[in-house]
Parts: structure tokens; sequence; C-alpha cells
């Protein structure tokens, strides 16, 4: 027996990698159901041999069925998914909504798998940010063995990130650099985005920083430590899919970089690609389409006190969004529902 499966926002980036994934990983699906806003209504997607109609968001009865997987925007999400939970389907949000509160667990299985348990106060659970998602795979085996004090991160965000508007603007920006007549302007993003990097993501905040940055400093404490202190610098990069960060550690003992490249081999959810050559390190575009958050350029930073420096890749659709999603799915299964 297997489970009664919603994939809400189905048409989107994240929709369609949610029904990629269950496929790919042979989800127990007993039923399926996708479904869009109006908007898209009737527009098929695949899933593994199947081709699946969407049905209306709207007038959709989420009794009788297991896990509902959200892949729509807060606004949707605060429409919906109450809906859903009460009727007794169990929420997988990918939206910012419900991650800061204290009774929707906000959880990475890799990191911590034992939140599960806290889902039936309000029968949704909580799936975080791309940028933050990969990070924190990478430093809570580290955190475990010589506990973190601070981060400091910078990241290197592609345009999947936006949505597929931000995709298909840095896509007409470069055939425009090549073709001025067919000039294509900046609408989704807020500056040129092909041929440069832009420091801001999401909307900025009364101390300077960004909802980006911000969110990359609630999220790493309420999922690893509230003790960590980060600080962060998120920029958009004109890569398609595939998110990078260079991540500043400072812990409270020593580390050294051997040791951290041990623990993070092990370490689950973790590829290391680490060799002191040209090319011996992942980019953007190696991640796509891939589980693992990879990891490269391990090395001490020896201008403070128990420092370290590392180079974090990880596909921003998938450990960054729908296999996050889907992962949460097979733990509430393994864990609590029980049915697989
Ligand atoms: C970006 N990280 O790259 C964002 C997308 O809070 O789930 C995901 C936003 C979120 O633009």
């Amino acid at each position: 027996m297997g489970y009664k499966i919603v994939v809400v926002g189905a048409t989107g980036n994240v929709g369609r990698e949610m029904l990629n994934i269950l496929e790919e990983r042979q989800f127990p699906v007993d039923e399926i159901a996708v479904l869009a806003s109006r908007r898209s209504l009737g527009t098929e997607v695949s899933f593994g041999e199947r081709t699946l109609k969407t049905q209306d968001l709207d007038a959709f009865d989420f009794t009788g069925w297991d896990m509902a997987l959200f892949a729509v925007g807060s606004e949707a999400t605060q429409k919906y998914a109450p809906l859903a939970a009460k009727a007794g389907c169990v929420v997988i949000d990918n939206s910012s909504l419900y991650r800061y509160d204290r009774d929707i667990p906000l959880i990475v299985p890799e990191v911590n798998p034992q939140a599960i348990h806290d889902y039936a106060k309000k029968n949704i659970i909580a799936n975080p940010n791309c940028s933050t998602a990969q990070m924190v795979v990478a430093l809570k085996p580290l955190h475990e063995r010589a506990r973190i004090k601070r981060v400091v991160v910078s990241t290197y965000q592609s345009v999947s990130g936006a949505g597929k508007d931000g995709m298909d603007e840095l896509w007409d920006q470069t055939k425009s650099i090549f073709n001025p007549v067919d000039d294509k302007p900046a609408k989704k993003f807020t500056k040129q985005i092909a041929f440069n990097v832009i420091p801001h993501i999401d909307v900025f905040l009364d101390d300077g920083s960004t909802k980006e940055e911000w969110k990359m400093v609630a999220e790493t404490k309420k999922i690893i430590d509230p003790s960590i202190k980060v600080t962060a610098t998120c920029v958009r990069v004109p890569v398609f899919v595939g998110h990078a960060e260079a991540i500043n550690i400072e812990f409270e003992d020593f580390l050294d970089e051997d040791e951290a490249r041990d623990i993070l081999r092990e370490a689950p959810g973790i590829m290391v690609i680490d060799k002191r050559e040209d090319g011996g390190y992942v980019t953007p575009v190696e991640c796509v389409g891939d589980y693992a958050t990879f990891i490269s350029r391990i090395r001490q930073d020896s201008t403070i006190d128990n420092g370290l420096n590392l180079w974090c890749v990880s596909d921003n659709l998938r450990k960054g969004a729908a296999l996050n999603a889907v992962q949460i799915a097979e733990l509430l299964g393994r864990e609590v529902l029980k049915k697989g």
C-alpha cells in the first residue's frame, strides 16, 4: 500500500521537479493529483511514463489525501495550505510562509530529521530556502565535531531560483546582446543579468540586508542551532540552474582541513570533490540533475582562530526545493504514516 499524493503548483519549475523525483526515487504512490491555478488549468505534466492533466486548485477537496507537496507562492499557500491541513492531508510547503512559525518544523532530512514528529501541531512541514538547504547540509557534520560560532557566506545564485521568468530573462537578454535590435530590458531582475551579477535577491530590509540574506540567518538557526551566527551576501549570477556558495566558518575548537574533508566525505547528502589542481572542484553546471550537495576547496583560514573555508554547490531546484520536499515526504512516511 502506498500514498495518495497531491502536487500543488505542478506546472512550475519546482512542481515539475517534484514529479520527476517522486518517480525517480520510486516513492510509493497509490494515487496522484496535480493541481494548478486557473491560469495553467488543463496543462499536461509528465509523471514517469504517464501524462497527467492539471486540476483546479480552487475546486480540489483534499479530504482522503495523505500528503500535499506545495510549490506555489506564499499567497496561494496561505489560502490553500490550511484547507489541506484541516482536511487531514499533511502539507509539505516550499514557500517561505510557515518557515519561521514555532509550531511548524523546518526540515532538512540529513540535518534535523527528529523534527518530523512536530508536524502534527499544524499538519504542516516547511521546506527551507534553497540557499539555506545546501549550506546546512555542509555545516551540520562540522558543527557536531567542532561547534560553529560564526559563518560568513557569499552566494552565487542561479536565475532558476526566480522561477521560469528569471530563466527566460537570462536567455532573452543573452540573445539580445548579440542582436541589439531585439533589445530586452530587465523586467524580472532589477538590473541586466546577462553577463552581469546582481547583489540583490528578494526585498530590502531596514538594516540594509535583503530578505534572502535574512532567511539564511534565521533558517540556519532554526534547523541547526540558534547560537550559530550567520552573515550573508546573496548574489544573482547568470547561471540557469545550480547555486554556489563560498562559506567561511569559525569554530570554537580547532578543526584540521583534512579531518574536515574526511567528516564531509562520510556525511549524508554530501559529495566531496576536492583536488587541488585545475578543474578539481565542482561548478554549478556539473551539479544539475544531481541529488548531492558538492563540497570543494576545503582549506584552513589562517586569518582567524579555528577557521575553515569551503565551496558548496547544489542543484537549487532539487536539494534546494523539490528533492528536499520529497525526502521530507519519505521521512514522514517512514517515521510516522508507515504506509509504504
Ligand atoms: C532565489 N532562493 O534563488 C530564492 C528562491 O524562499 O523559497 C527561493 C525563495 C524561497 O531566488
